[in-house]
């Protein structure tokens, strides 16, 4: 089976004056240094773990993985690019797709 076109492709980090323009098309997540962050609150423990679960899948899709925080119904992610030691388009594609989860 051929590996999804994404995998073993370079991702370069953004530059720095580029970066505002990528954070005006997910204004819901926080630059934290070399990550970006969004916290999301669910009505209970259940639907907080039902939406890690998807956010899961798509990691796994995108071979690309975000940190999750999970505190009660209270998950914190955090997307940056390990390889790149910054932010890639890679994470937000992601996080664009992660917006469209709710
Ligand atoms: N996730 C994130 N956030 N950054 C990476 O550099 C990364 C990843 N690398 N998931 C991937 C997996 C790499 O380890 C595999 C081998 O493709």
């Amino acid at each position: 089976m051929r590996p999804p076109p994404n995998l073993n492709t370079a991702m370069e980090r953004i530059p720095e004056a580029e970066l505002a323009g990528y954070l005006a098309r997910v204004p819901q997540w926080t630059r934290e240094g070399i990550e970006i962050a969004r916290a999301f609150t669910f009505r209970n423990f259940r639907e907080a773990m039902g939406f890690v679960v998807q956010v899961a899948l798509l990691a796994e899709r995108a071979d690309h993985h975000p940190d999750i925080d999970i505190r009660y119904k209270q998950v914190t992610l955090r997307l940056s690019t390990h390889s790149a030691g910054g932010l890639t388009e890679k994470d937000f594609a992601l996080a664009q797709q992660i917006d469209q989860l709710v």
